[in-house]
Parts: C-alpha cells; sequence; structure tokens
C-alpha cells in the first residue's frame, strides 16, 4: 500500500491538533465557561480531569462536544439566561453534577449519559424532561428539588445512598429499582397524584414519605432508622415484609388512611407513633413485640390491637375520641411489666393528643412511670430499684 505525502501531513495536522487538546485535558483550576466558545477547550477531550463550571452570566444555548467524561465537579449555578444545555457524548460525571436557579433552562440532553457522582438539581421551573436517554443508572446521591419536571424517565437507579425528591409539583410518578439505600430516602411534596414506587427496596437508613398519593414499597424488610408516613393520602398503608425499624416509626395525619398492614413487623427501636389520622379506626399491630422508645397513638380509633407486645420501654399515650378498651394495656402497665413508663389510655376524649396533652371529655387513667430510670439496659438490680424509686414517687 502507498500513503501520499498529502495523506500524512492530513494525518499528522489531525495528531498535533489532538496532543494540544489533550495538554489541556485536565487542570487543577476550574475551568470557567462562559460561551459556546470556551467549550472548545472540552472538544478535543475523551476524559477531562478537573472541575468545570458555567458562568452565571452565561446565556442561551451550551452545547458540550466532544468530551465523554468529566473526572471532576459539572456545576451550573444561578445562569438564569441560559435557555440550554447539551453533552451528546457525555457518558459519566465523578463528583457532582449541579444544575441550580436556572430559571429559563428549558431543554437540557446527555443521551449518552450513565453515571454521576452526586446529582443535585434544584431551582429548574422550567425544565420538564431530563433527556437522559442513556438512562442514569449509578449515581452516589440524588437530589431533585423545585423543578417542572413531570416525570423522571432517565433514571433508574440500581445503586444510591440518598434520595431526595422534594417539592416538583409537576412530578406524578417515580419507580427505581434500588434494593438498598445505605443513608435516606425523602419524598415530598411532589405532584398531588404522586405515585412512588419501590418494587425492590429491602432496606434503607432514614425514610420519609409526605404527601404521596399512592406508594409500593412490598419488598421493605429493615428500616435502621427512622420511618415516618406524613400528610398521605393513600388509604391503605401495606408493608408486607417489614420485620423492624431502629429508632423511630411514625404513622401521622394521613387523612384518608383507612387501614394499615404491617403484619410481621416485630421490632421498633425508638418510638412508635400513630397520630391524627382522622379516618383510622382501627390499628392492630399483631407482631409487634418491642417498642424501644414511647408509643404515642392518638386519634378516632375504636379499635387499639398490640396483641403481641412484651417490651414498652418508654411512656405509653393512647387517647381516642372512639370507644377503645383500654383495660388490656391497663393490665400491662408496671415497672416490672410490659409498660414500664408513663402510662395514658382514655377513650371518648373530645380532643385527643399526644403525650405531652392532657385529655379532656374522655375516660381513662393516668399513671406516672419509671421511663427515664429505665434508658439504661434492663438489669434485674435496676428494674426492681426502678420499681422501688416508682413506688416511692407514687406514695409522694
Ligand atoms: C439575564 O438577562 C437580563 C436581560 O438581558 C439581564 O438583565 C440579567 O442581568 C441577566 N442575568 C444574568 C444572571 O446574567
Ligand atoms: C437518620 O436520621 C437521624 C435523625 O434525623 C439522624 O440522626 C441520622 O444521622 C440519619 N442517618 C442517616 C444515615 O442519614
Ligand atoms: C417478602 O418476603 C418473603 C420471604 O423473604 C419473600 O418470599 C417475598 O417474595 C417477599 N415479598 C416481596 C414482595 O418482596
Ligand atoms: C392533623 O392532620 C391534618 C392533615 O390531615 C393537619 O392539617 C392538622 O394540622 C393535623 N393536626 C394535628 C393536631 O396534628
Ligand atoms: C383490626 O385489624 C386486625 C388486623 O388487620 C384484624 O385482625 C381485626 O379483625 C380488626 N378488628 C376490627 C374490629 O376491625
Ligand atoms: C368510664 O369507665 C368506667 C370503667 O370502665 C365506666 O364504669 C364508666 O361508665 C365510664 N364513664 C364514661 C363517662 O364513659
Ligand atoms: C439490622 C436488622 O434489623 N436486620 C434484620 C432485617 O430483617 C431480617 C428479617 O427479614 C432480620 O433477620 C434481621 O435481623
Amino acid at each position: 500500500m502507498m500513503f501520499s505525502s498529502k495523506f500524512f501531513g492530513a494525518v499528522l495536522a489531525i495528531a498535533s491538533v489532538a496532543h494540544a487538546a489533550d495538554s489541556g485535558c485536565s487542570s487543577s483550576s476550574t475551568l470557567q465557561i462562559q460561551n459556546q466558545g470556551d467549550t472548545s477547550s472540552l472538544q478535543g477531550c475523551t476524559t477531562y480531569t478537573g472541575n468545570v463550571q458555567i458562568a452565571s452570566q452565561t446565556s442561551g444555548i451550551i452545547t458540550l462536544n466532544g468530551v465523554t467524561e468529566i473526572d471532576g465537579d459539572f456545576v451550573v449555578d444561578g445562569a438564569t439566561n441560559m435557555s440550554s444545555l447539551a453533552a451528546p457524548s457525555l457518558q459519566t460525571i465523578t463528583g457532582k453534577f449541579t444544575l441550580n436557579n436556572l430559571q429559563t433552562l428549558s431543554s437540557l440532553s446527555m443521551p449518552k449519559l450513565t453515571s454521576v457522582g452526586d446529582l443535585t438539581f434544584a431551582g429548574l421551573p422550567n425544565l420538564a424532561s431530563l433527556g437522559f436517554d442513556g438512562i442514569v443508572k449509578q449515581c452516589k446521591t440524588l437530589n431533585i428539588q423545585n423543578t417542572f419536571l413531570s416525570s423522571l424517565n432517565g433514571i433508574n437507579l440500581q445503586t444510591v445512598n440518598s434520595v431526595t425528591i422534594a417539592n416538583n409539583r409537576m412530578l406524578q410518578t417515580l419507580m427505581f429499582q434500588v434494593t438498598s439505600v445505605p443513608q435516606s430516602i425523602i419524598l415530598l411534596a411532589n405532584g398531588d397524584q404522586f405515585d412512588a414506587s419501590f418494587p425492590n427496596l429491602e432496606t434503607a437508613s432514614n425514610i420519609t414519605f409526605r404527601s404521596c398519593k399512592s406508594l409500593s414499597i412490598p419488598s421493605l424488610k429493615n428500616v435502621t432508622g427512622n420511618l415516618g408516613f406524613y400528610e398521605n393520602s393513600f388509604a391503605t398503608l401495606d408493608c408486607a415484609n417489614l420485620t423492624s425499624v431502629g429508632q423511630t416509626l411514625a404513622i401521622n395525619a394521613n387523612p384518608s388512611l383507612t387501614e394499615i398492614d404491617l403484619p410481621i413487623l416485630k421490632t421498633i427501636g425508638g418510638g412508635f407513633q400513630v397520630q391524627n389520622n382522622t379516618k383510622l379506626d382501627n390499628a392492630t399491630f399483631p407482631a409487634v413485640q418491642t417498642i424501644g422508645g414511647a408509643l404515642d397513638f392518638y386519634g378516632g380509633f375504636n379499635t387499639v390491637g398490640l396483641p403481641a407486645l412484651k417490651d414498652c420501654r418508654g411512656g405509653f399515650n393512647l387517647q381516642s375520641s372512639g370507644s377503645v378498651d383500654c383495660t388490656p394495656f391497663n393490665n400491662e402497665k408496671g415497672p416490672n411489666s410490659v409498660i414500664k413508663g408513663t402510662f395514658k389510655c382514655y377513650n371518648k376524649v373530645s380532643n385527643p393528643g399526644n403525650a405531652a396533652s392532657t385529655p379532656s371529655g374522655g375516660n381513662g387513667t393516668t399513671t406516672k412511670g419509671a421511663a427515664a430510670l429505665l434508658s439504661v439496659p434492663s438489669n434485674t438490680m435496676l428494674m426492681s430499684m426502678a420499681g422501688i424509686l416508682a413506688g416511692l414517687m407514687i406514695m409522694m
């Protein structure tokens, strides 16, 4: 084979361009982009090592051509006049990917993006869709707040450490395949029909679900920290596989809730709250044995059942405007019995409230307990001392 010198010349020219660009493919100082011209320094780089920032005065359309990986942070903050952002070849951002306070951004196109370090999108009132056609599957933290997004199509995480999705008023659906979230999941104040689904989620540290219309967490087994359901509009709360909550379990102010199914929940390490769910008639937890903190229930219940309860280490407050039967709980109170802390059980209360409130107009009993003394691990010596002290307190 023969090559013309003209051909070789062209090859050399391309090589030297590539070489020149290579030397600019890494920097310890942040690369500032103020207009489309400034993106040319990324164009010849397959991987750019360093942080890239689009300046706040940037306007119009910005396209990052060529680059497939940013090994660093990519931040766009306060560029209120930037309308469109594209990166046709970008697959990976290893650090932060932040889009913050971009008032006119209406188009985002990153069709090859699959992996991001920490994704934070906030204050994007005109961004209706993500433009991640390649589907982002990996992300350490995901935080999306105050956007116009109507779907998270383009994100389907197999692994993530924490998820916060809040105040996205157009967002009506979310489904993630994750099985374990080592830190937290927080979903709050999204669309009025917001349907959240975690079909494979088995464990997480802290979980808050607030103002969801429907929720599916069929595989959830353990929450090691807090688990809270607040102001949701679903009628049934179903956690068929949940066995333990490490800290507080709260089911509060869910106005449509009529049924709770936690059939195998056994252990709650902290407090247990079922409060102000105005349509909930029956709060029965067939398998709950241990409550490490206080039980604090109030509402309109006619039935409250804790048939397996063996150890409630904190106080017990049950106030109902309905006709709950306090007899089984009355029989379980006392420093050496099941319910160790301060005990209140009242029915027909006109305005039922939490443990700190004094029930009015109802019928029931209050018994001071020794909860404060029992925060130390149980041991017979301490238990009997607590018993004596509790006795003394009642005598005084
Ligand atoms: C956006 O454009 C408007 C009108 O041209 C200008 O007044 C404003 O300063 C620009 N904002 C930024 C952050 O550059
Ligand atoms: C879980 O929530 C508790 C209480 O807010 C907090 O102290 C703890 O750090 C959280 N854990 C994680 C892993 O986020
Ligand atoms: C619940 O747990 C059981 C036993 O581990 C398992 O067979 C079942 O598939 C789980 N259900 C869901 C929906 O994950
Ligand atoms: C009870 O829940 C409703 C929402 O269902 C809320 O508006 C109200 O403030 C709550 N009241 C108390 C005393 O928590
Ligand atoms: C209350 O709920 C439990 C568990 O779901 C059920 O077994 C029981 O029959 C219900 N009681 C009433 C009075 O509805
Ligand atoms: C309060 O409870 C006692 C004992 O269960 C019962 O005898 C009494 O009738 C009740 N009073 C009211 C007002 O419900
Ligand atoms: C840490 C913790 O509480 N682990 C429990 C998770 O749930 C399984 C049953 O599904 C228990 O066996 C673990 O002890």
